[in-house]
C-alpha cells in the first residue's frame, strides 16, 4: 500500500516517522510534483496540482476536523474524504469555549483591570439564568462543549441540521427554528463546519436576534462572521464583545481592529489543534479499516460540504 503526505501546514518528518510505525507495511512518502500514484493521502489544504495528479486516490485523509479548503478545490471522483473525528480536539474545544464563557460571565478581565490598578473591587454576582448559551452546532465538538457548559448549570441550546438530544441541552434543528434559538441565546457560540449555507451566518440581520448583551465565541471559521457587523455592532452597545480564535484572513493582518479593540479577546486559531500522535493513530487505523472494505467514521458528504 502506498500512502501519500501533503500537508501545508506542518513539517512532513514526525508524521512520516509516526505513520512508519503505525503501517510499517505500507510505503509512506512527502509528496513532490511527478511522484508516483498512491493509494491513500494525509492532507492539509493541498495544492490543486497534487489532486490533479493523484486521480487514482481510494482516501483522503484531513488532518483537521475542518474539510472547507479541501472542498474548494476539484477532488479525485473515486476518493472517500475523511476528516479527524475529535482526536483529542473534542477536550480542548470544551476547555477553550467553558473558559471564555465563564471569564466573560464572571467578569474576570475586569478583575484582571482592577487587579493591574492596584484595586480590591467587587462585582454584583451574575445569575447564570440570565447567560443563556446558544451552540451552533452539535457534531463531535459543539456536543462535547454544550455538554460541557450543560455541567457548569449554564442553560444550554443547541442548533444543528437534524434533530439531536443531548443531555441537559434544549436542541433546535434546521431553519424554521432558527430565530428562537438565536432569541433565547445570549452567548452564541460557532462550531458549524464552513459551507457555502453557512457562509456570514453571523451578521448583523442574526446577531441582533440575541439577547440584550450578546457575546460571541466563534471557534469555527472566519468566514462564518461579517466582521464589520460584529464591530458596529459592539460599538453600538448591542452587543457586549467577543472572544475569537478565526478570522477571514489568517494571520490577522497588522493593524486589524480586533488586535486593539477593548472588547475583543483573539486568539491565533488555537482553540482546537491537530494532536499528532492521536491523529496519526485515528488516521492509520483507518487506512487499515478501508483497505479491508470496512467503514470508518468521518466520512465526507461532498454534497453537504461536512
Ligand atoms: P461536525 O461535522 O461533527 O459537526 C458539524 C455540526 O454542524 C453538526 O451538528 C451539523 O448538523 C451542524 N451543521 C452543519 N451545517 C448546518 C446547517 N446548515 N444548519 C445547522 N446546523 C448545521 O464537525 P466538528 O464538530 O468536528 O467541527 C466543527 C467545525 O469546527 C469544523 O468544521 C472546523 O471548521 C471547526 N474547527 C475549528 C478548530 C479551531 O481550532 N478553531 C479546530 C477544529 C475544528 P448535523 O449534526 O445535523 O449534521
Ligand atoms: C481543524 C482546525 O479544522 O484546526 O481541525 O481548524
Amino acid at each position: 500500500m502506498k500512502i501519500t503526505f501533503c500537508c501545508t501546514n506542518t513539517p512532513p518528518e514526525p508524521w512520516l516517522a509516526g505513520f512508519r510505525q503505525m503501517l510499517p507495511q505500507a510505503s509512506i512518502d512527502a509528496w513532490e510534483p511527478g511522484a508516483a500514484p498512491a493509494d491513500y493521502a494525509v492532507v492539509w489544504s493541498p495544492p490543486q496540482q497534487f489532486l490533479d495528479e493523484q486521480q487514482q486516490l481510494k482516501g483522503i485523509f484531513n488532518i483537521g476536523a475542518g474539510v472547507d479548503a479541501l472542498m474548494k478545490l476539484t477532488l479525485p471522483e473515486g476518493a472517500a474524504v475523511v476528516r479527524i473525528d475529535d482526536g483529542g480536539m473534542a477536550a480542548q474545544m470544551a476547555e477553550f469555549v467553558c473558559h471564555a464563557v465563564i471569564r466573560h460571565f464572571r467578569e474576570l478581565d475586569v478583575y484582571e483591570a482592577d487587579v493591574k490598578q492596584g484595586k480590591w473591587s467587587f462585582r454584583k454576582p451574575r445569575l447564570r439564568s440570565d447567560y443563556p448559551v446558544g451552540v451552533m452546532g452539535l457534531g463531535v465538538l459543539g456536543e462535547r462543549v454544550a455538554q460541557s457548559l450543560a455541567g457548569f448549570d449554564f442553560p444550554v441550546m443547541g442548533w444543528s441540521r437534524s434533530p439531536k438530544q443531548v443531555d441537559g441541552v434544549r436542541c433546535y434543528a434546521g431553519q424554521d427554528p432558527f430565530n428562537d434559538f438565536l432569541a433565547a441565546s445570549r452567548f452564541l457560540v460557532c462550531l458549524l463546519p464552513l459551507t457555502p449555507d453557512t457562509q456570514g451566518i453571523m451578521r448583523r440581520e442574526t446577531l441582533s436576534k440575541l439577547k440584550t448583551g450578546g457575546y460571541i465565541i466563534n471557534v469555527a471559521r472566519g468566514g462564518h462572521l461579517v466582521e464589520e457587523d460584529l464591530i458596529e455592532l459592539i460599538d453600538e452597545g448591542r452587543l457586549a464583545g467577543a472572544a475569537l480564535d478565526v478570522f477571514q484572513t489568517e494571520p490577522l493582518p497588522q493593524g486589524h481592529p480586533f488586535w486593539t479593540h477593548p472588547k475583543i479577546t483573539i486568539t491565533p486559531h488555537t482553540s482546537a489543534r491537530t494532536l499528532r500522535n492521536e491523529s496519526i493513530a485515528q488516521i492509520a487505523g483507518k487506512i487499515t479499516a478501508m483497505s479491508r472494505g470496512e467503514p470508518v467514521a468521518g466520512v465526507v458528504d461532498r454534497n453537504r460540504g461536512y
